[in-house]
């Protein structure tokens, strides 16, 4: 007994010299500082352990895959900077240098999580599904030198810091909103924000489709709403509108990149461009013109009127059609035109019109004012106070909230006063404002499992090209996601603050045209 006492001891007290030993080996060269994850990856992942390895990517590197898209995502990336060959196998047996595999994940990563692994000889992505694969190869991007986002190629070396990466969202709902009616961006300029989405893992894609300023969307039954409503945009321009072969293409597009596409009809405001487009629509028949101003709250869809619920249910039947999403977004804001009663009335029959079409319903929380919101209806905290008494009642009985307050997460507002786009109705917005808050913490009685995540918004009254929309979601996009993404208990100002310099490079390859904030040490080549 004594005995085996004593060997435990000396085993433990040989481990311990072991330890000590090792350390001091590493300790006295560069190797044990070296031993951690650069502060480079943003949303901040959940666990990172480097073990003082480094992979290197060189030349003679093949790809794996389980997921042929990922995979042909990832090699298009690295084959463009590298200018190396980097062959894909889509289902191999033996994995490549980089491998995807959609085996042996840890189980608590989810739908959207991954695992990843560096060492001297390679690097292994695992994840339960291809949505974590694709998150995990945005983890290896960031940990790969900026120059690898560039589309021409670039010197390297591309080495990544070895160990292991356990990684899952916080939150199931990240998304963005990209206003095209009050401007209207086409399918190729969609589809690069949805690249820059997809880069910081946000995984909804919000599409404000209509407005008084303009309907974007062809509806076959209801033509004029896009060939005559869709014709102008703020400040008088040309306009225009989604086929539904474009809007499918968008759809498609999303989904390549895993965000799905949660489109809006707005009403029963914001609905000029409808209400000009067909004068049957109008509670006095007469048809508005059309509305190139940026003024809210005027319009309203004619809520007595039976017309009106054909126009709806044949809306959302088309648009649920193309849809593979799970909400159709109603809108319901600023309806000040619409008295409290008819309001309280519509909001009723459009969520059942959505419901019959085998869809849920998002819509701003002012639909929180009526009595009865659906199960299944999600509400978008848009205010600028901590507190939102009906959301609350709301969420006390169980509808769940996406959180989008305009004073930390609309990205139309300017960052200073000095800031040349935007508005400052909400306030202004810099880049530690937008990350200084906690989704799951903010509103009053709306806190935990209320909470279905974080959406930033960017409407459109003054951003007119896709340098506009950059420069008003670069920086603070990334930091939304990260909030949608990261733990709480990861929050950091000063860290995240490095993290997001550490973006600048791969902008400045991508071309991006992002917004230097003062507030951010831009490192060189930013
Ligand atoms: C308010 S926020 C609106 C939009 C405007 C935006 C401008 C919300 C639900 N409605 O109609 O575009 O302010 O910041």
């Amino acid at each position: 007994m004594r005995t085996q006492r004593l060997r435990q001891f000396l085993l433990a007290l040989l481990a311990v010299l072991g330890l000590l030993g090792a350390g001091l080996a590493t300790g006295a060269g560069p190797a044990a500082a070296a031993a951690a994850f650069p502060n480079s990856v943003v949303p901040v992942p959940v666990s990172e352990t480097a073990d003082g390895s480094t992979f290197t990517l060189t030349s003679g590197a093949t790809l794996t895959s389980d997921d042929a898209n990922t995979g042909g995502y990832l090699a298009g990336v690295l084959r463009a900077s590298t200018g190396y060959a980097l062959p894909l196998t889509v289902g191999a047996t033996t994995p490549g240098t980089i491998a995807l595999s959609l085996s042996g994940a840890p189980a608590n990563v989810g739908a959207e999580g991954y695992q990843l692994t560096a060492s001297a000889t390679g690097v292994v992505i695992r994840a339960n599904q291809a949505a974590g694969l694709f998150h995990g190869v945005q983890t290896l991007l960031q940990l790969l030198p900026g120059a690898v986002m560039s589309p021409t190629v670039q010197s390297g070396p591309w080495t990544v810091t070895g160990g292991t990466i356990v990684d899952y969202p916080r939150f199931g709902y990240r998304g963005a909103m990209l206003d095209v009616a009050r401007h209207f961006f086409t399918v190729a300029q969609v589809e690069r924000y949805i690249d820059e989405l997809a880069l910081y893992k946000v995984n909804y894609l919000h599409l404000h489709l209509s407005d008084d300023q303009g309907w974007r969307i062809a509806i076959n039954s209801w033509p004029n709403l896009a060939t005559y409503g869709g014709s102008t945009e703020v400040g008088g321009g040309a306009g225009g509108y989604y086929t539904q072969a474009d809007y499918s293409a968008i759809v498609a597009y999303a989904a390549s990149r895993y965000l799905t596409v949660v489109p809006e009809i707005d009403m029963p405001g914001h609905t000029n461009a409808a209400l000009a487009s067909y004068a049957p629509l109008n509670c006095n028949g007469v048809a508005p013109a059309l509305y190139t101003g940026t003024n809210v709250g005027f319009s309203s869809l004619c809520v007595p009127l039976p017309l009106t619920y054909t126009f709806i249910d044949q809306v959302v039947g088309e648009l649920s059609a193309l849809t593979p999403g799970p909400w159709i977004h109603i809108g319901g804001d600023e309806a000040s035109s619409t008295t409290a009663t008819d309001y309280d009335t519509f909001i009723g029959k459009a969520q059942q019109i959505v419901a019959n079409h085998g869809k849920a319903v998002m819509g701003w929380h002012d639909i929180a004012n009526t009595g009865a919101l659906l199960p299944s209806t999600q509400a978008q905290f848009w205010g600028t106070t901590t507190t939102a008494p009906n959301l609350a009642t709301a969420a006390a009985s169980g509808t769940k909230v996406v959180m989008s307050p305009a004073n930390h997460a609309y990205l139309d507002m300017k960052y200073t006063r000095k800031t040349r786009l935007g508005q400052t109705w909400a306030g202004l917005i810099e880049v530690n404002t937008a990350y200084g808050w906690d989704p799951g913490n903010y509103l009053t009685g709306v806190t935990g499992s209320s909470v279905a995540g974080v959406e930033g918004p960017l409407w459109t009254e003054t951003i007119v090209t896709s340098a506009d929309i950059d420069y008003m979601a670069f920086p603070r996009l990334p930091a939304l996601a990260e909030l949608g993404w990261s733990p709480w208990s990861t929050h950091s100002q000063t860290a995240f603050d490095s993290r997001l310099g550490a973006q600048g490079p791969r902008w400045k390859a991508m071309g991006v045209n992002y917004y230097k904030s003062p507030q951010i040490t831009w490192p060189t080549g930013s």
